[in-house]
């Protein structure tokens, strides 16, 4: 008889997990709305308070080095990264924009865990308050489930059922 496909997918259930989320404080305006959505999936999706913690940082760029010490402090079995970069005149947003998304893939790679990418890139803040709770949703709850479905994913890594 054939083999049947092996699928594997994470669900939206959270089952004791823990979470670190790493918010900046620039433009915390949007952050601050991010943070709330991310803050607001997560209980709904089964995650107590208590086994949630946030860390401030002034701003994008100083993400990827205090998730990846959240990371490696093993307290924490998935890091959500929110803030948001705002095109400005000048080439500093492609600087700080840039090495965020890099740095926090890097640190996501050398500590092994999860860590979801809730950094808003745009060109106004009109289209970052669409994504932070307007118009077009917010990423901060669409960063949380993210998180969620990748913890619930990589535990079901070499789980799946031996084959008869
Ligand atoms: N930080 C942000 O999070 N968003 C921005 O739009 C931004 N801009 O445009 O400058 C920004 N800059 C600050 C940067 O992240 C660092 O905090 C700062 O350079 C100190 O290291």
């Amino acid at each position: 008889m054939a083999e049947s496909t092996t699928i594997i997918t994470g669900d939206l259930v959270v089952r004791g997990q823990r979470f670190g989320i790493v918010v900046s404080r620039f433009n915390e305006f949007v952050s601050s709305r991010l943070l709330n959505a991310a803050l607001d999936a997560l209980q709904r999706h089964g995650c107590p308070p208590g086994n949630i913690t946030v860390m401030w940082v002034p701003g994008a760029w100083e993400l990827p080095l205090v998730a990846r010490r959240a990371a490696r402090s093993g307290k924490f079995d998935a890091i959500i990264c929110l803030g948001c970069v705002i095109r400005g005149d000048t080439p500093h947003f492609d600087y700080v924009a840039g090495e965020s998304a890099k740095g926090i893939a890097q640190a996501s790679f050398d500590a092994d865990i999860p860590m979801v990418f809730g950094v808003l890139t745009t060109n106004t803040l009109d289209e970052a308050i669409n994504r932070a709770g307007a118009k077009a949703g917010n990423k901060g709850a669409d960063a949380a489930l993210a998180a969620i479905e990748m913890v619930n994913l990589l535990a079901r890594i070499g789980q799946e059922k031996p084959r008869k």
